[in-house]
């Protein structure tokens, strides 16, 4: 693995969720591989689990890791290539990203989408931008487009909990406030799509993914048909794709309700937090047998220890190929 930006990374994904687990009985085993090691962390936007399973993971690996809310406290990035930097933007990432390479070993960036401009956010263009500038190993800490890291704890998640070889999953599209990222919904599609599940998608109209990241998931705008025998229940508000970072319905009956549960194969509730509570999912259910949010959360340090291990395994062959 030279980065980790999506699903197509990984060699096996069902090799990567086995390491994982096995990582997560004996955390402590690779104490020395990141000695002298350093992983850079820039946040453009909010984090919580994130930030701090990442932070972990890395302490676990005996990598140290140095923290930046980028987007707050550094210079003001450009990244057109060409642009005349007579505005706000004091620092170009050609410059940046390779200074900040020299301090670093693996640089994690967490970057979300402006939801304005479609083909801008669907190229890319900030983690593609770092890919090329930094010379280091970029991990993919949620881009415009993707949450690896979350949709890796998510199967780590399902594999821990499933009761049949192949489950019913289902990521339900539910309400919220805000016009959120696609990010999360589309990299969950993408993992589930090679995952040994049967996947479907609901959402109401005009909420369609992109195309390539749907894949081949059956998707279906009746929220109950598909609640009916799902072993998990995957909730997530995203805006519009189609009508682009547009919310064009924010129905409140499609709240995940207790009610809505009974119709599933006694399903587990799933959600990578943060959630508004009785927006998107009734306290009941939160508060529930049913929820795994934090068992969820709690598996992003194994996620990220595990990619974070093989990024560094990586560096050390390459800098030292006689020794592997
Ligand atoms: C973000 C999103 O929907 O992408 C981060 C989720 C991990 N959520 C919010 O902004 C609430
Ligand atoms: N699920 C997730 O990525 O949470 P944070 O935004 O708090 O990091």
């Amino acid at each position: 693995m030279q980065h980790f930006l999506s699903v197509k990374d990984p060699i096996d994904i069902q090799g990567l969720v086995k390491e994982a687990l096995l990582i997560k009985k004996t955390p402590y085993a690779d104490k020395h591989l990141g000695k002298n090691r350093t992983l850079g962390l820039l946040f453009f936007n909010a984090s919580l689990r994130t930030r701090l399973s990442t932070q972990r993971a890395a302490q676990n690996l005996g990598l140290e890791s140095i923290v930046m809310n980028v987007g707050q406290d550094g210079w003001g990035l450009e990244f057109e290539d060409g642009a005349i930097m007579n505005g706000n933007k004091a620092e170009h990432i050609k410059e940046a990203a390779p200074v900040i390479g020299q301090y670093c070993d693996i640089v994690g960036v967490r970057s979300f989408p402006g939801l304005e401009n479609r083909e801008e956010d669907y190229s890319e263009q900030v983690i593609n931008q770092f890919v090329k500038h930094t010379g280091k190993p970029i991990l993919s800490l949620e881009s415009a487009t993707r949450h690896p890291l979350q949709s890796l704890a998510d199967l780590i998640t399902i594999e821990e909990l499933k009761t049949k070889p192949r489950p019913k999953v289902v990521l339900t599209w539910a309400p919220h406030v805000k016009a959120l990222p696609q990010a999360v919904p589309n990299s969950f599609a993408e993992w589930m799509n090679q995952a040994d599940v049967d996947f479907v998608i609901t959402h109401p109209e005009g909420y369609e993914l992109a195309p390539e990241f749907a894949g081949n998931a059956k998707v279906t705008y009746n929220q109950k048909e598909a609640f009916e025998g799902a072993d998990f229940i995957y909730a997530k508000n995203w805006s519009s794709y189609k009508d682009y970072g547009k919310i064009i319905n924010s129905d409140p009956s499609w709240m995940v309700t207790m009610e809505k549960m009974k119709l599933t194969n006694n399903a587990k509730f799933m959600h990578c937090l943060p959630v508004r509570r009785n927006v998107v999912v009734e306290d009941a259910v939160l508060d529930s047998e049913h929820s795994v949010v934090v068992q969820q959360a709690g598996n992003r340090v194994w996620a990220a220890q595990t990619v974070l291990k093989n990024l560094l395994l990586k560096v050390m062959r390459e800098e030292s190929p006689y020794l592997f």
